[in-house]
């Protein structure tokens, strides 16, 4: 009997390059090393380049001896120096001689992660909770009241169903029920005067009452209060606090294309939402590398996207290994808005045009002109990944996509992309260059905004509203129309440029929102870094609104924080990079410009890490280094 084959297999980044050393445990014939990069890369010794998609690389390597080690130089195409581990191969695995596949051991991934559990520190303020509540006044000569459990009652409509929901977030989240027969008189009551989703919460010595006047405040009232519980230990001040949001969109986006999350993990996303009064989830589940919602309009697109790898469609990009993915149902749908609307939480779905849409073209040709002769690449190095505007297959195919995405998500928004065209896309497409001619459209961007406009009007046909990223407002008509809600993600330049041109819109600048960026600079951190490193008072410190710019005020919707997942190949990889900095997002989404100073949000970090803790949520170092500030 032979014993199975083992290869030790390490990578390191040394002086801009990568090392990759294997020894494998008996001779390896001439394999094919996969594996995949965040860009495009090159071989520089060790082994010949065969082929590549994208950052997905395949490498000839000469014969292996049983036991000794060999070694391959690689490094990222033009200047892309490798800053931290997530630039290290991803999902590597041999194809062997005769085609079978042997996968190598993976490499650590994720960020640096907090040793839990906890102690429990002090808490910054009276009421310790992000956002931080918009008054607050308590009696600090009194004592605190106990509190663990309380018993509703009141005339607020369905006040205790509500409240039954923030019981079942607070089990789930492991801090116990919320509700009980022995629990404190709180009182539920209807009061037209305060602001939508706002509520007032008192704690008095002889009971807890919570006014609202929508469904959503009685039950910010109640997150307040579950939270409260926690952050002091059972034990709350006296006093009032009113509270109501600057913004109705306080968002989180989820990159469910590169890496597919699984439904749960998406409910325990929820969840925190829900805790921090995060109310909108973009829901990012097409991509170049997938289409994973199981339309019955195009099942041919989901069935060959949804898994990439060996024999598929799309090959290994972004770790995916030999073979993975996923895809998300009708009944996973169903399940999710469920949840959602329990947690007041809508749900934006987003499927992406014209670029970022390989999976797209991959699956169904006709949506490319076959004549474009076009060499364009995109930022992540994909050939062909636009669909065409002048081909009638294009909205032949999205007509009855939409028409379903509008019985799957009905009365919402639907995001329709519109980020990263490659320049010079369709300059090579005789159909588009036809298009052009006709319509007066000087180029690329043209093209893109009439395309746009198609699109968002064939949106409202099907009753959603159309959204997209900032790109949407280019061309010369203007975009894609000035109902659609924009995405300012770049910075906020874009964002403020689209509100003068009379657009709705959600700042979600990269340098402070994009939750895939690493929190520090260090090498063994992990994540992004193309737009900033983002430590945690980075989420807080800078303007929705910047200075100078206020009279775009009406037109700003609100703020959205993003977690991509070009690197992440386990769902728990996502925790430790939204927490603790979803703190700050949703402070920004929720509170008053200036409500909180950058370095007080570190004192509110070491207050929730037990609630991280309790939840099983991982969380980065960084704020624990910096944690046991308190505020004043
Ligand atoms: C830019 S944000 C992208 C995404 C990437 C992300 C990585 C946006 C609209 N496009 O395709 O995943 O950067 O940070």
């Amino acid at each position: 009997m032979t014993s199975p084959l083992v290869i030790a297999f390490e990578t390191a980044i040394a002086g801009g390059e990568i090392t990759a050393r294997f020894t494998p445990s008996a001779d390896v014939a001439a394999p094919i090393w996969c594996f995949s990069l965040l860009a495009p890369g090159r071989v520089i010794s060790g082994g010949h380049w065969v082929t590549g998609t994208g950052g997905y690389c395949e490498i000839a390597l000469p014969d292996l001896v049983a036991g000794q080690t060999h070694q391959v130089q690689i490094a990222y195409d033009g200047d892309f120096i490798p800053k931290n581990r997530a630039w290290l191969p991803l999902g590597s695995y041999f194809r062997l001689t005769g085609g079978a596949c042997f996968a190598l051991p993976p490499m650590p991934q994720g960020t640096l992660v907090a040793d839990g559990p906890t102690e429990r520190e002090r808490a910054p303020s009276a009421f310790a909770v992000i956002p931080r509540p918009q008054n607050t006044m308590w009696l600090d000569e009194e004592p605190p009241v106990p509190v663990r459990q309380i018993l509703p009652h009141g005339d607020f409509p369905d006040g205790i169903q509500i409240v039954l929901e923030a019981c079942a977030l607070s089990q789930r989240c492991g801090f116990g029920p919320l509700t009980d027969t022995d629990g404190v008189d709180a009182s539920l009551t209807y009061d037209p005067d305060i602001p939508a989703e706002g509520y007032k919460l008192s704690i008095m010595s002889d009971g807890i009452a919570i006014r609202a006047s929508d469904s959503a405040g009685l039950f910010y009232g109640a997150v307040t209060l579950i939270t409260l519980i926690q952050t002091h230990n059972g034990l709350l001040n006296i006093g009032t606090l009113e509270d109501a949001p600057r913004f109705g969109w306080r968002g989180q986006h989820l990159d469910c294309a590169r890496h597919f999350f699984q439904v749960e993990t998406i409910e325990r996303l929820f969840d925190l939402m829900a805790l921090l009064k995060l109310n909108r989830f973009h829901w990012h589940f097409a991509d170049d590398e997938a289409f994973r919602l199981e339309v019955d309009c195009a099942p041919d697109l989901w069935r060959k996207t949804a898994f990439r790898g060996e024999g598929e469609l799309v090959p290994a990009t972004f770790g995916a290994g030999i073979r993975s993915g996923g895809s998300y149902s009708k009944t996973d749908v169903v399940r999710l808005r469920a949840r959602a609307k329990a947690l007041h939480i809508d749900i934006m779905p987003e499927i992406e045009l014209p670029a970022h849409a390989l999976a797209l073209t991959r699956a169904i040709p006709g949506l490319r002109d076959p004549d474009d002769n076009g060499q364009e690449i995109s930022i992540q190095g994909y050939r062909q990944n636009a669909v065409n505007p002048a081909r009638p297959e294009v909205l032949a195919f999205l007509d009855p996509l939409i028409a379903e995405l509008a019985t799957l998500f009905p009365d919402s928004i639907l995001h329709l992309g519109c980020d990263e065209l490659a320049p010079d896309t369709w300059a090579g497409s005789p159909q588009a260059q036809a298009l052009c001619a006709r319509e007066g459209l000087a180029g690329r961007d043209d093209l893109q905004g009439w395309f746009m406009e198609q699109v968002g009007a064939l949106t409202r046909r099907h009753g959603l509203r159309p959204a997209a990223w900032e790109e949407a407002a280019k061309g010369a008509n203007g975009g894609i129309g000035h109902d659609a809600l924009l995405f300012s993600w770049t910075g906020q330049g874009p964002g403020i440029a689209a509100a003068r041109a009379g657009y709705d819109v959600i700042m979600c600048p990269a340098q402070h929102c994009y939750l895939d960026m690493a929190h520090t600079a260090d090498p063994a951190d992990w994540g992004a870094t193309w737009a900033a490193t983002i430590a945690l008072e980075d989420t807080v410190d800078w303007q929705v609104v910047p200075v100078g710019a206020e009279d775009i005020t009406p037109r700003i919707q609100g703020i959205q924080g993003a977690y991509w997942g070009e690197f992440t190949t386990d769902d728990r990889q996502m925790e430790a990079m939204l927490a603790p900095r979803l703190l700050g997002i949703a402070q920004k989404g929720w509170a008053r410009e200036n409500s909180l100073d950058p370095a007080e949000l570190s004192g509110f970090a070491a207050a929730y890490a037990p609630l991280f803790d309790l939840m099983g949520w991982q969380r980065h170092p960084s704020a624990q280094k910096a944690g046991g500030e308190t505020a004043p």
